[in-house]
């Protein structure tokens, strides 16, 4: 009999959620929660054997107990039914879990080194190896941190390996940038047998890899179920969600096989982005075009507006925080980026960078925290 998985990654819970908000108005935070929520409702119900988070739950390395409390919550009542849940430490939480303490339940298994967990599930002997992500190198070193898992010395009919790392052909972006030999980067030559399946968090657009870069078949489907929502323009356009999974144990195949998968999408918030020339506009004019294009998009989108073209000092203030706040409605998100400006100054918007400078006339200083800068090379995974 099939098990069922449910493998959802890169929830980044506390993304635009700021300590002591100076400012109110809409914050995203809000919709990677209740997407969070969508996500573990399989769960939750108990429609599935078990849940892999495949890691970056967290936005951010420092988050509050309420956050970790509000993230666990869930986890802990779905492993409390007797539904495994297996959590794999991101980037984006530094490769461990904040507060731990507050996911501790016997069901909620994190990978906070490589290591193999084993159960039997309907009959079927099932191992869940995995390793949090490493920072330097994978590339060279994912050979020797599989072997740490143990996987190879056990028994079992179905296994798969959870992890937070690129494989060699993966995409994203508006290119559709293709990962191949950094060294942050797993070779596909390097996915061992003896699995059913790895499921990967890290790269935001979902996608299933089942062939190398020259059509060779792997020797296990590397499965994404990419971000929950979107945390990027990067991201624009793409479907967000999660993954149902049946796997089976196979005579014919070591480590059993997956039987089926499907992609399961949840509900995003629009994401637009708009070019605007702006040369020689005055005050007036420029507001007018920002706000005709506010008033083109759905009242609950994320709206970045890229203005091309030179700004003449005395239109400056349309650009300022105060206005475009009170430009947008409630429930929009708007972001203005000045394409032809030096980078320190582009971003003058609602969503201001950790560090980026304080906004033209908004003398509190909105700082409200940005998506950290990544280490990794591309993009914000
Ligand atoms: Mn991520």
């Amino acid at each position: 009999m099939a098990i069922r998985a449910l493998v959802l990654s890169d929830s980044h819970l506390g993304f635009d959620l700021p300590a002591r908000p100076r400012i109110r108005r809409r914050r995203r935070c809000h919709d990677f929660l209740a997407n969070y929520r969508s996500a573990l409702r399989p769960a939750v119900s108990g429609e599935v054997d078990l849940v892999v988070h495949a890691g970056d739950v967290f936005h951010l390395p420092r988050v509050s107990r309420e956050l970790v409390y509000e993230a666990f919550e869930p986890l802990k009542r779905i492993a409390g039914a007797g539904i495994p849940v297996f959590v794999v430490p991101g980037n984006h939480e530094r490769s461990k879990i904040p507060h731990a303490h507050l996911a501790g339940h016997p069901g909620v298994h994190l990978f906070d080194a490589p290591r193999t967990f084993q159960l039997t599930v309907r009959g079927t002997r099932l191992a869940v190896s995995g390793f949090p992500y490493q920072r330097r190198d994978v590339r060279s070193r994912f050979p020797t941190l599989f072997e740490a898992t143990e996987l190879g010395s056990l028994d079992y009919d179905v296994a798969i390996l959870c992890m937070h790392h690129c494989v060699e052909g993966a995409t994203v972006g508006p290119a559709d940038y293709t990962f191949r030999d950094a060294p942050d980067v797993v070779a596909c030559a390097d996915v061992p047998p003896g699995l059913a399946a790895v499921v990967s968090g890290h790269v935001h657009r979902h996608q299933v890899l089942t062939t190398d870069m020259s059509g060779r078949p792997l020797a296990a489907p590397v499965l994404y179920p990419g971000s929950i929502e979107r945390t990027a323009f990067a991201e624009l356009g793409e479907p967000k969600g999660y993954i149902l999974l049946e796997l089976a144990a196979d005579a014919g195949r070591s480590g059993g096989r997956v039987l089926s998968w499907r992609f399961e999408s949840l509900s995003t918030r629009p994401m637009i982005e708009r070019a605007l020339r702006v040369d020689g506009l005055g005050a007036l004019a420029l507001e007018r075009m920002i706000r005709d294009a506010v008033s083109e998009a759905p009242v609950d989108s994320v709206l970045r507006l890229r203005l091309h073209g030179r700004i003449d000092a005395d239109a400056r203030p349309a650009l300022s925080a105060t206005r475009l706040r009170a430009l947008a409605p409630p429930d929009m998100n708007l972001d203005v980026i000045l394409v032809d400006e030096p980078r320190p100054r582009r971003r003058l918007s609602r969503r201001t960078a950790r560090r980026a400078p304080r906004t033209l006339d908004d003398p509190q200083g909105e700082l409200a925290l940005g998506p950290p800068k990544p280490r990794d090379r591309y993009p914000r995974a």
